[in-house]
């Protein structure tokens, strides 16, 4: 039965074997009140059977008046079948360190879900060191298990280590939609420790392997394992518009400026980039030249980054997940030997790791809300109050980057907000950790210049031409006030600008 080919030839294990049921069993043997620790990063290699069947055995204990809710951490996102379904029948107590539904949007913002919005690279310490309870059940996709019980992991790895040495029980998905060949495109390090037990980690370029293809996890700890045949989320991309192509081209010329001014070697360092389209944009860019060969140490690896390998502008690039749309999923599948030699996936407090970051001297591109004058940058928080989606990676990141770079639309909304705002409603990024600035309008590079230099540039720059007068207006008005130079306000006036679109709808006097 073992090497017959179907849905259970990924479990190669006569134990693990043994352990097979439905997903609704698996879901009837997680009690209430539990944390899971679940597998997922940015749609990939989340569990796509046993949510749904949690969800259903949610509200149907609710329907009966019994209180079941669930403390719910992953890598990072995931998708509808499991933020959106334990979250519209209110099954989610706690979560942590990142989401990006709909659904559980709206509930975090009507009050109803606690959401911890975590720096990727601290939940594991955290988690060892108790911060958010006991972890009952790991729940982690795998895309196979060996002979002898190892697990090979899935298209992510995110936190995965973590939950499966924590965990009281485990419950496993092997996925046979997953490419059998992912194996040997994971590195997992077992070297992580607390303080003062902590050792240097060994990367000094974004190919080294430091580690072992699989997870380990005791058998024993297994109490479930459900066969799955089901795609990731993949993310739709749309063709760069005018916006992401000016701040993608505006980008590179400052990166090809480094270069010529000898600030950067001509294959650049080690970039990371967020995800969404101005990101995919940015890599598009960078692929049609002259710049190479270029590396990632990054966190995911996207459609951009996929199509830089294949056409040899990237040589490699090292990350925790992917997140592709479903023609550049096909061209992984198509050609994995070619990936497999130019792609490592690690845990995510690895591939996020501050003292991998700082050495390698990552080139740090991320998405941001807004940022102010000065440099501080909201990626968070929709008008000081509302999550959008969380920090991610981004901290990590940019704190620790060779240069720190934002981009963003100059405006939101139709127009009727300015990203480029006096004060903040939400601080993520510090003016400390912000190195360039980029709108469609422009780039602002902020190194070596004092906070009131750095608004002039900010205003001229990257502000919309439709808001620039009243930015301008601002900090003229704050230069006569009488609270001190160094970092000009008016404290009344500063988030007036985002009650007067709460009023209003626009940010236009
Ligand atoms: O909302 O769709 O309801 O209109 O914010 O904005 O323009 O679609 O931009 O998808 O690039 O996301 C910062 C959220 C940008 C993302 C953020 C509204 C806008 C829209 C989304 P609607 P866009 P993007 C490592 C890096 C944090 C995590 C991170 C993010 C919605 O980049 O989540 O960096 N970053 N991870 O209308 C009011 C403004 C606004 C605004 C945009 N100024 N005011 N609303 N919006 N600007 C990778 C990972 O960690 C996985």
């Amino acid at each position: 039965m073992i090497n017959e080919p179907g849905p259970y030839d990924r479990i190669r294990s006569k134990t693990l074997l043994g352990k097979v049921m439905t997903a609704e069993e698996a879901a009837g043997l997680i009690a209430a009140g539990s944390n899971i620790g679940m597998s997922g990063f940015t749609g990939s290699g989340h569990p796509k059977a046993v949510p749904t069947a949690l969800a259903a055995r949610i509200a149907a204990a609710r329907e009966r008046g019994e209180r079941f809710s669930v403390g719910l951490w992953t890598g990072a996102s995931t998708a509808p079948e499991l933020d959106g379904a334990l979250a519209a029948v209110d099954g989610i107590e706690l979560r942590m360190p990142y989401q990006s539904d709909p659904i559980s949007r709206a509930k975090i913002n009507a009050g109803l879900i606690d959401y911890l919005d975590v720096h990727l690279s601290h939940v594991a310490q955290m988690v060892w060191e108790g911060f958010f309870g006991h972890l009952d059940v790991a729940l982690i996709e795998v895309s196979g298990i060996t002979e002898a019980g190892d697990l090979i992991p899935s298209s992510s790895v995110g936190n995965n280590k973590t939950w499966l040495d924590l965990a009281d029980r485990v419950i496993l998905e092997v996925n046979s939609g997953q490419p059998a060949a992912l194996d040997g495109m994971h590195d997992i390090y077992y070297g992580t420790a607390l303080p003062p037990h902590r050792v240097p980690i060994p990367i000094v370029r974004a190919s080294d392997r430091i580690g072992i293809p699989h997870f380990r996890c005791p058998p024993e700890k297994v109490i479930a394992v459900v066969p799955t045949d089901a795609p990731d989320r993949c993310t739709v991309f749309k063709e760069p518009d005018q916006t992401s192509r000016l701040i993608a081209e505006q980008l590179v010329d400052f990166l090809r400026h480094e270069v010529k001014r000898g600030r950067l070697p001509a294959e650049l360092l080690p970039l990371q980039s967020g995800v969404g389209n101005v990101a995919n944009a940015v890599l598009a860019e960078l692929d049609a030249g002259p710049l190479r060969p270029l590396t990632a140490y990054t966190e995911v690896i996207q459609d951009g980054m996929l199509a830089m390998l294949r056409s040899g502008t990237m040589s490699f690039a090292s990350a925790t997940a992917f997140s592709l749309s479903e023609e550049a999923s096909a061209e992984l599948l198509a050609n994995i030997d070619y990936y497999r030699e130019r792609i490592l996936l690690r845990p995510q407090e690895i591939s996020n790791h501050p003292e991998v970051i700082r050495r390698l001297g990552c080139l740090a591109m991320n998405g941001m809300i807004e940022a102010d004058l000065y440099g501080n940058v909201n990626s968070t928080h929709i008008m000081g109050s509302s999550i959008q989606n969380g920090i991610g990676g981004s901290g990590d990141f940019a704190r620790n980057a060779y240069i720190s770079m934002f981009v963003t639309p100059s405006t939101a909304k139709g127009g009727a907000i300015s990203s480029i705002v006096p004060m903040v409603s939400h601080v993520d990024h510090t003016e400390h950790d912000v190195h360039v600035l980029v709108t469609e309008q422009g780039l602002a590079d902020l190194r070596g210049l004092a906070p009131r230099r750095r608004a002039a540039k900010v205003i001229e720059h990257c502000a919309h031409p439709s808001f620039r007068d009243e930015l301008q207006d601002y900090f003229d008005r704050a230069l006569h006030g009488e609270n001190g130079l160094q970092t000009p306000h008016l404290l009344d006036e500063a988030l007036s600008w985002h009650s007067r679109y709460l009023a209003t709808g626009s940010m236009h006097h």
